[in-house]
């Protein structure tokens, strides 16, 4: 057993620093918008609170993934190989649909919801840590995925976090998937109907064990650059993307944080209009704030 994202979860015997390693979630965005939103800082439990999901939840992406303009919840359960689909009733009470759960492939860390497509609907991207590779689930609009021919689409060594954005400026949301054991990110380019070619200059080198990442332009050229945690290394890797997805390491990379950073987020903190940086550290018991100059 291991600790991953909190819960205990069953881990196969493979990885060497997979069963050590865990991960508290940073989720900047949202913590920023309820702040902004919210009459006051009280949380209650609502009505049909706990959701039932699988065996090991470890994941969860937010987005409306039935096109009906509220908020669904995506959640991968490591320990089950699959993801569990929550369709919001508007009120924050979520009803799973009957096609869900969705099949993944082994030990499935991370989920990230974007059109991957490019037909209007959330589509679901998977990392799959033992099985190196990446589960593509495209909506059919309602909330019900299926995987295109070209899915699963191969990673490195274990690949742990994906994260979506248009890394080669195409119009189309790319991948980009930190590998725990081969201390290195994948980058997947879309072909624009969520199949996948890797950049050319893929694997990109990151720190050992890199375990959460995010985009942003960190750099202010208008493109997606990218922050990994190596949570092995205690240290950030930041990755700047020069053209069509192909990345350098920044000059003051790697960038200190705690000890054993598990999470990042970016967004601007200190208000000058670029992205920074919130770090949890896993060992250090604290969040680094990385303020971008
Ligand atoms: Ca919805
Ligand atoms: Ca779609
Ligand atoms: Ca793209
Ligand atoms: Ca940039």
């Amino acid at each position: 057993m291991s600790r991953i994202g909190g819960h205990r979860v069953t881990v196969r015997s493979r990885g060497r620093r997979a069963a050590m390693v865990g991960v508290a979630a940073v989720v900047l965005g949202a913590t920023l918008a309820a702040g902004a939103l919210a009459a006051s800082t009280n949380f209650t439990e609502l009505a049909t609170s706990p959701e039932a999901a699988g065996d090991g939840p470890t994941a969860v992406a937010v987005a409306d993934l039935d096109g009906d303009l509220d908020r669904d919840l995506a959640v991968a359960n490591t320990a089950d190989d699959n993801v569990t689909i929550h369709r919001n009733n508007g009120a924050g009470n979520f009803i799973e649909p009957a096609s869900s759960p969705e099949l993944t492939g082994d030990q499935p860390t991370s989920v990230a919801a974007a059109d991957l497509d490019g037909d209007g609907d959330q589509d679901l991207a998977v990392a799959n840590l033992f099985a190196d590779n990446v589960t593509i689930l495209r909506n059919r609009g309602t909330g019900n995925f299926f995987q295109p021919a070209s899915s699963p689409e191969a990673a490195g060594d274990g690949p742990f976090s994906v994260t979506a954005g248009d890394l080669d400026g195409d119009g189309d949301r790319d991948l980009a998937i930190t590998n725990l054991l081969g201390d290195n990110v994948t980058i997947l380019r879309n072909l624009g109907s969520a199949n996948f070619n890797q950049a050319g200059s893929s694997p990109e080198t990151v720190g050992d064990g890199p375990v959460s990442i995010a985009a942003a332009d960190f750099d202010g050229d208008t493109d997606l650059d990218l922050a990994v945690t190596n949570q092995s290394a205690s240290t950030l890797t930041i990755l700047r993307n020069t053209v069509s997805a192909n990345f350098n390491e920044a000059a003051t990379s790697p960038e200190v944080a705690g000890i054993s950073p598990s999470s990042v987020a970016a967004d601007d903190l200190d208000g000058d209009g670029d992205p920074d940086l919130a770090v949890a550290n896993f060992s250090s018991d604290n969040v680094s704030i990385l303020g971008n100059q």
